[in-house]
């Protein structure tokens, strides 16, 4: 007999086969009827296979009184409510490190973007202005100061990448590190010392709305804000005012609060770049990703400890 899982939302096909040549996979996102599924396969359900949009609430773990595991697509496991399934020992995996280098070229990415003025200028030459003149100089990177909002692994490896741009990095988290960056213990600080400023922290309770109207004025009009951890972590009502009113000079956003809905102003902004949530988008990291969550329910299954249990 095959163990039942539960499946959140499509995911990748190599998965997808996976898991159905080794389980049988009840698929909520098609289930017409998502309560009566769960009313007659919740019992026999012992994992869950879900991504980091997706994740697992409450609501849906407590109809499965057999759930042992929990296996998500994505690091990020704010949509997983971690202390209902600590609570009940439920094991929850996600996919760290893998991603580190596509997630860290994404903030790299905006960084470049928004210093060269990449987007606006492709729109420049399209449109025919270049016949009219040169557009506005941009500015360099060089020597410039990046804060990094959560050094940890990705937030580290987007240092190092930028450290060979030649800017001078600094981070803010809730400890100091044994790394050879300036520390803030003050995120506004932090904001009024550099030029860009980049969240990579996990998103959730403690950090909701930390990028608020506050640390984007310290940031100020010749200042960046890139956002590649989760749209939780900006206030977007104060980043839209800011950039609407000058406060701040650029974003790079890879995550909205409210996605895949952007607000509108944003979408006619020029000193913004917008990107669909794309940080791990590469085929093969999102290969990587899909294989590390296979192979967490293989290892749950056989009766081994997984690789990457959320701690
Ligand atoms: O606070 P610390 O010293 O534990 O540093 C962690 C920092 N962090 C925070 N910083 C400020 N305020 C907070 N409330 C807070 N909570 C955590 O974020 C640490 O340096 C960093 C997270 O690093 P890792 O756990 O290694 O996560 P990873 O793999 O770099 O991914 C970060 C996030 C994911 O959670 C997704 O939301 C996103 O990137 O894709």
């Amino acid at each position: 007999m095959k163990p039942e899982i539960l499946m959140m939302g499509p995911m990748m096909p190599h998965v997808e086969a996976a898991l159905d040549e080794a389980y049988t996979v009840h698929r909520l996102f098609q289930a017409d009827d998502a309560d009566a599924m769960l009313a007659e396969a919740g019992p026999r359900i012992r994992g869950i296979a879900t991504d980091g949009g997706k994740g697992a609430g409450a609501d849906v773990m407590g109809r499965l009184p057999a759930l042992e595991v929990v296996s998500c697509y994505g690091v990020g496991v704010d949509a997983i409510d971690l202390d209902h399934a600590r609570g009940r020992g439920v094991t929850v995996t996600n996919t760290p490190d893998v991603l580190n280098d596509d997630v860290a070229n994404m903030a790299v990415a905006l960084v470049l973007a928004t210093s060269r003025t990449l987007v606006a200028n492709d729109a420049f030459v399209r449109q025919g202005r270049w016949l009219e003149g040169n557009p506005p100089l941009a500015r360099a990177i060089r020597g410039r100061k990046v804060g990094i909002l959560g050094l940890g692994r990705i937030g580290k490896d987007i240092a190092e990448k930028l450290g060979v741009f030649g800017c001078v990095i600094a981070y803010h988290g809730r400890s100091k590190q044994d790394v050879p960056y300036e520390y803030f213990d003050d995120l506004t600080a932090m904001a009024e010392a550099v030029d860009f400023l980049i969240a990579i922290c996990p998103g959730g309770p403690s950090t909701n709305g930390i990028v608020n109207a506050q640390v984007l004025q310290a940031l100020g009009p010749e200042g960046t804000f890139i956002n590649v951890a989760r749209g939780s972590v900006h206030d977007e009502a104060a980043l839209v005012a800011a950039l609407e009113n000058g406060t701040l000079g650029m974003a790079g956003l890879d995550v909205f609060e409210a996605e895949p809905s952007v607000p509108e102003a944003l979408l006619t902004m020029d000193n913004v770049i917008l990107q669909p949530h794309q940080g791990s988008g590469t085929i093969e990291t999102r290969r990587a990703m899909g294989d590390l969550v296979i192979e967490n329910l293989r290892r749950h299954f056989a009766g081994e400890a997984v690789k990457t249990p959320v701690g």
